[in-house]
């Protein structure tokens, strides 16, 4: 209902993913910076399954819905969904996801390091793997396929890569939907060429721990600047930031496009 306050409609309720994630920690200082606190807006706890789960239902029903959003991920490929404007810049300007290695994994294998220096794609190549997971198709197949329908992408990848003979590679990963896909593709990438590659999920913090103290090798899931900024500052000097793997990852709060009178955090105070 358009002539409605949209506060009211939705019980002043951003509905959100899981506590741990950097975005809900950006999204409470949004409450506060804009003046939603005072107003009684609430960020609600949940899961990215749950939150998507809710947003697939407010938009088969055409009602309203704030969530936390961000990209790549296949919400914004699935829903007719934008994000809020943030003038005060809360939730920062757009990040990139970065491959980072622990600090000696050039030196004992330098062929792996070299895929991994090799490897960017782009949001709306990662989105064909992301969709197929989506679907319900096992995260490895899906990564399969994909090497099967791009051989030329691949052949840059895999460019002067030696072969692994079977040397041990260890990635680890949040399992944010993006990561799994890079991190499965990454990991049939390196099988490819004869690695022996393992792939670990683990949270935020002890994803850069394990990279930090070389209990891993790396790990293509490194938000920054902002995301995992804390955790780059804190391990400064003790990885190695390889390289950027995908330009233009974004946080913040989305709407359904058809909530045409809301286009800024800000107006969620109206
Ligand atoms: N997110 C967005 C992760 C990384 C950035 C939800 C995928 C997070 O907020 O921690």
């Amino acid at each position: 209902n358009p002539h409605k306050k949209l506060g009211p409609q939705i019980n002043y309720t951003i509905t959100g993913i899981d506590a741990g994630a950097g975005e809900m920690g950006a999204a409470q200082k949004a409450l506060t910076a804009y003046g939603l606190k005072s107003k009684n807006w609430q960020l609600q706890t949940s899961s990215t399954a749950a939150m998507t789960s809710t947003l697939d239902k407010a938009i088969k029903n055409h009602q309203a819905i704030v969530i936390t959003g961000w990209q790549p991920h296949w919400m914004f490929t699935k829903y007719p969904i934008k994000f809020l404007k943030d003038p005060k810049n809360v939730f920062g300007k757009t990040e990139n996801l970065h491959t980072i290695a622990r600090t000696g994994f050039k030196h004992d294998n330098p062929g792996a390091y070299k895929l991994l220096s090799q490897f960017h794609w782009t949001k709306s190549e990662m989105s064909e793997i992301m969709l197929k997971v989506n679907d319900g198709q096992d995260p490895a197949k899906a990564a399969k396929n994909y090497i099967s329908k791009h051989p030329k992408q691949v052949a840059k990848w895999l460019a002067g890569v030696p072969e692994g003979h079977g040397k041990k590679v260890k990635l680890t990963y949040v399992a944010w939907d993006s990561e799994i896909a890079s991190t499965n593709l990454v990991k049939q990438l390196l099988d490819s060429k004869g690695y022996d590659t393992t792939i670990q999920s683990l949270e935020a913090q002890p994803m850069w721990a394990s990279i930090a103290t070389g209990a891993a090798d790396a790990s293509v899931s490194a938000w920054l600047p902002t995301t995992h900024g804390l955790y780059a500052k804190q391990y400064k000097g003790e990885f190695v930031d390889v390289r950027v793997n995908l330009k233009g990852a974004k946080t913040g709060l989305a709407v359904p496009k058809y909530m045409k009178n809301i286009n800024s955090i800000e107006e969620l105070k109206n």
